[in-house]
């Protein structure tokens, strides 16, 4: 049979076109953000994350951690990562989300970004495990919390760039074709002297 899909554009749509990145705005007060940040700063079992370049094996300062449903596999950047099982606040978080935005996740990508120093280059979660065979499209939740810093979205073929701040307990979506179609990247800034952790909540196909 064939149907035709129709996905309708959300308003608040942060990209011009070939994608949507949804901002929900602040959806934890201060004190909320500032005990979960606190919280996973002090309790989660961070790893330094590791990235191949050019061949070569370097240690980030940027720390991880993953979890998911099951303990799946994520090859990235020529590593082998293991998902663990969900710590509770980290499960908690997941709820909220998925109860406002309607969306279900079964993992969670933690990075822990100790300083301005540290960031993430433009990249885009196009790994065909992370998207709808049928529909092609991917859901990617991000909270923020901590330092604010500096958000980027480039369009693959085109001059397209959109600049974003996010802010501790800010909440986007990338969903639709945003991942096939544009890349995206945490800025460095060396007058960020305090540590963000950014949360990606994502589904595994
Ligand atoms: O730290 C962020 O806001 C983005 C992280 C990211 O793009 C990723 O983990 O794939
Ligand atoms: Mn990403």
């Amino acid at each position: 049979m064939n149907f035709e899909l129709f996905t309708p554009e959300p308003e608040n749509n942060l990209l011009p076109y070939d994608g949507v990145v949804q901002d929900y705005g602040i959806i934890l007060t201060p004190t909320q953000s500032e005990q979960y940040l606190q919280h996973f700063l002090t309790q989660l079992p961070w790893q330094a994350d590791e990235v191949f370049l050019f061949g070569r094996r370097h240690i980030t300062e940027r720390k991880v951690v993953w979890y998911g449903d099951q303990q799946y596999g994520y090859a990235y950047s020529g590593t082998l990562k293991q998902a663990q099982p969900w710590e509770c606040a980290v499960w908690d978080l997941k709820q909220q989300i998925e109860a406002l935005i309607g969306d279900r996740f079964n993992s969670c990508l933690v990075n822990l970004y100790p300083d301005g120093t540290q960031g993430m280059g433009w990249h885009s979660d196009d790994e065909a495990h992370l998207s709808d065979q049928r529909t092609q499209e991917t859901v990617i939740a991000s909270l923020s919390l901590g330092a604010t810093r500096k958000f980027s979205f480039k369009h693959k073929n085109s001059a397209a760039k959109v600049d974003l701040c996010l802010h501790s307990g800010q909440l986007i979506v990338m969903r639709g074709q945003t991942q096939r179609n544009w890349r995206h990247t945490l800025r460095k800034s060396t007058r960020v002297l305090q540590p963000r952790i950014n949360l990606t909540f994502r589904y595994f196909f």
